[in-house]
């Protein structure tokens, strides 16, 4: 038996795991006391990582879809043919016909974050697609219009503060997201101990919620109008106070004209939140000595997501909270991220390209995934012809479940590099399936710059893989490869191939340490080598202030009054105009959620983790359920103006009256030829079956999945 120290990599808390293996199996997983970020932490799901190892419906051979079905190729015949069919797409129709969609676990490799870039230039695409426009997309540009990197967040300093406030997030399950902090739920405990206050917005009695100080339940997709009365009250009362943010953000002055008529008690009958109580929540978080304001999904997944994040960061700079302790701060990971990323890729911009469907602008490089199907299904120049999904399930991810399905089904070409037969890739002609995790070296190159704690990890291979097998790192270096050779001829090909063996990702990983903000020039002098003599990895302590040094803007300013904004508050004004305060009984609002047990698409297929209360339910309110004659069980339809889907009810008063809420992920059963054996059957409906593709933020593009109108009816 062998003990192993090793970072979970299923979400981004990224706990210390202490993993014993016997004769290269998994005998046990459990929180590394030792690890100085989280522990002794650990959730159910790093727990059955043990299940994703064993797993037989993984994937361990290339496949290759013929008329007879799935069938196993070799390494060097499926690499040949993916470079081939793609550089033959790009002869054909040009490099706009190659489309990539990245899915969430790109973010907790390193192979796939520093590699992917690679091959997009190598082809030459601008067609890129990812989860980030169903997530974040707004908190990216905000970052880039505010910090000058797309890459650069803010985060809650939550082991400082004593006044958090959480608007459409659910940590406490989620385990904190672009907020790496492990046990949470221990963190925010800590702080009420300590006298500190945390408050929720949010229209469902989360578990997060419900170990607030006070829960506020908000009508769907209304939080833009709250967060304006908040900046409205703190202009009317004379509660501005930027503090040593004064110096270096511009553009103050100008936001009180923007909001004055978004008083608390116009927007009260539209959130459903009265007037005293945003005016005291507005004063409150102003008089904290520490506070912060942390927004997610909730807010995001809206259509003006991206005035509504902006907000967050208003009110976090209009009361002195940015860069101070306790308040909105920066983490600085040894491996810098924003800053790599700003200089060595093109990431840092907006608007330098559109979308061919929609019109909609490139935030970071990328296009709304809303609009991809269309892309796909739509002829002209620059249509795609030819799909790279890696470790993505865009049939079941983003909006517009069918139109996806007809879209992957109708390619030239798909290649996926992904380890299950998933919704998306049963229509891909070839499957490149990697290694997992734990058989697999890693260093976390993203979460780090998001922790509310620094610290960084190195995380050894647990498990050896079967022979013949690749990581992401290698399939991803092996296509590189092919496509320069055809592209720079062999020679140059053998070189950069040879160079990249080298320096991927291990070395540039080593040289960004040696040359970084904790390297060989500073106190830490940390090296990979050094980092690697700390099993448990490495605390370097809590966040400092690093404004207005750290930001990447022209002149380290800060344009609070952002003409990408000022240009959208016209149509945040109208929006408000027409903001229906009168509501019918029978409309409903649909709404997400997720469980501890769950993680996006693809851990279903894990006995432990699926069943009991992680199920794909509808859960409303007993008012809404009796209007329409509905028990605990009953099965409804679901009708939107995309499509319907069948789910049964789950009573609970949690559910704030007029909003129903369907989990994402779910429907394995739903479509033939999926691979993962028992979470096809397990029961569920996709609710991106009936969410709207048209529906998004216009700003950033993110898909608007929260506050979609529903109507339910008890099925017959
Ligand atoms: N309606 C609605 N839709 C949503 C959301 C919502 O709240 N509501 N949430 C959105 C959000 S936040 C996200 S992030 C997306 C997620 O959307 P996606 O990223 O498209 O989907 P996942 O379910 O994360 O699927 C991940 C796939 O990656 C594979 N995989 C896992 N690990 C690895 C690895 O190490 N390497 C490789 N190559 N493959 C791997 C898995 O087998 C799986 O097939 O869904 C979005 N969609
Ligand atoms: N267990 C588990 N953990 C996960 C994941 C998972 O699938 N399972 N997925 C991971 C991923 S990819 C991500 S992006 C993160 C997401 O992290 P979070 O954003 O914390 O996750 P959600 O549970 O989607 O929380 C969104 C909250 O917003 C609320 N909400 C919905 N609409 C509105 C609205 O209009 N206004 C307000 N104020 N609130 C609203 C919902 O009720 C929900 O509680 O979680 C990550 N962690
Ligand atoms: S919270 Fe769970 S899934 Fe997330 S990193 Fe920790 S153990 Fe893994
Ligand atoms: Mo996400």
């Amino acid at each position: 038996m062998s003990v192993h120290y090793r970072a979970c990599n299923l979400c981004e808390a990224s706990c210390g795991l202490e993993i014993t293996v016997t004769d290269n199996v998994i005998t046990g997983v459990r929180g590394d006391a030792a690890d100085p970020i989280s522990q002794g932490y650990v959730c159910p799901k790093g727990v059955a990582m043990q299940d994703l190892h064993n797993d037989p419906d993984r994937l361990k051979h290339p496949m290759r879809r013929t008329a007879a079905g799935w069938q196993q190729i070799g390494w060097g015949q499926a690499l040949d043919e993916v470079a081939a069919s793609l550089l033959r797409t790009k002869d054909k129709y040009g490099p706009n016909s190659i489309g990539f969609y990245l899915g969430n676990p790109i973010t907790h490799g390193w192979g796939p974050i520093l590699l992917i870039p690679q091959l997009l230039k190598a082809l030459g695409t601008r067609q890129r697609y990812s989860a980030a426009s169903v997530d974040q997309q707004p908190q990216h540009l905000l970052s880039y219009l505010l910090f000058g990197s797309p890459l650069l967040f803010p985060v809650p300093d939550i082991d400082r503060t004593d006044f958090l406030l959480v608007v459409g997030g659910n940590p406490v399950v989620s385990n904190g997201s672009i907020m790496t902090a492990p046990n949470i739920k221990k963190r925010l405990d800590r702080m009420r101990a300590r006298g500190g206050r945390l408050v929720v917005v949010d229209p469902r009695r989360t578990p997060t919620a419900r170990i607030a100080d006070d829960h506020l339940p908000i009508r769907p997709g209304t939080d833009l109008y709250l967060l304006a009365a908040m900046v409205q009250v703190l202009f009317a009362d004379g509660l501005v106070r930027p503090g040593r943010a004064a110096e270096y953000v511009d553009g103050i002055d100008a936001i009180e004209t923007m909001v004055v008529g978004f008083t608390p008690a116009a927007v009260a009958p539209i959130t459903g939140i009265d007037a005293d109580h945003i005016r005291s929540l507005a004063h409150d978080f102003a008089a904290a000595p520490r506070a912060a304001i942390y927004a997610r999904l909730g807010v995001c997944q809206t259509e003006y997501g991206t005035s509504a994040y902006w907000l967050i960061h208003v009110l976090n700079i209009l009361t002195g909270r940015l860069d101070e302790v306790g308040g909105w701060m920066f983490a600085q990971p040894a491996f810098d991220l924003p800053f790599i990323g700003a200089k060595t890729t093109d990431l840092v911009g907006y608007d330098r390209w559109r979308s061919r469907i929609g019109n909609v602008p490139e935030v970071a490089a990328e296009f709304p995934s809303s609009v991809l199907a269309e892309e796909i299904l739509t002829p002209g120049t620059d249509q795609i012809r030819a799909m790279v999904l890696v470790a993505g399930n865009p049939v079941l991810s983003v909006p517009g479940g069918h139109r996806m399905d007809e879209a992957l089904a109708d390619l030239e070409f798909c290649v996926s590099i992904d380890y299950y037969l998933n919704e998306s890739n049963r229509h891909a002609d070839i499957i490149l399936p990697p290694t997992a995790v734990l058989e697999r070296d890693e260093f976390d190159v993203v979460f780090p710059a998001v922790s509310v704690r620094n610290h960084v990890r190195w995380g050894p291979r647990v498990l050896q893989p079967a022979p013949d097998t690749k990581s992401d790192a290698e399939i991803l270096t092996e296509i590189l490869h092919r496509v320069d050779a055809a592209q720079l001829g062999p020679r140059r090909a053998r070189a950069l191939h040879a160079a990249r063996r080298r320096f991927l990702p291990r070395g540039l990983v080593d040289a960004a340490l040696r040359s970084g903000p904790w390297g060989v020039r500073s106190k830490a002098k940390l090296t990979l080598k050094k980092i690697k003599q700390h099993p448990h990895g490495l605390d370097l302590g809590p966040l400092q202030s690093v404004l207005p040094k750290r930001l990447m803007t022209k002149g380290k300013r800060i344009t609070l009054n952002h003409p990408v904004i000022m240009a959208d508050w016209p149509r945040v004004l109208a929006g408000f105009a027409v903001a229906t305060t009168s509501r019918s009984a029978d409309d409903l609002l649909l709404i997400g959620r997720r469980h501890l047990r769950s993680n996006n698409s693809w851990m279903h297929n894990s006995t432990r983790l699926v069943g009991g209360t992680n199920r794909c339910t509808l859960l409303m309110h007993p008012d809404d359920a009796a209007r329409r004659h509905v028990a605990e069980d009953d099965m409804v339809v679901i009708t939107t103006n995309a499509g319907s889907v069948e789910a049964p009810v789950e009573i609970s008063d949690e559910m704030m009256p007029g909003v129903v809420s369907l989990p994402h992920g779910w429907g394995h059963g739903t479509r033939a030829g999926v691979g993962w054996r028992h979470a096809a059957a397990t029961a569920g409906v996709s609710v991106n079956d009936i969410t709207d593709a048209s529906r998004f933020d216009p700003v950033s593009g993110n898909a608007a999945v929260t506050a979609l109108p529903v109507a339910v009816v008890k099925a017959t």
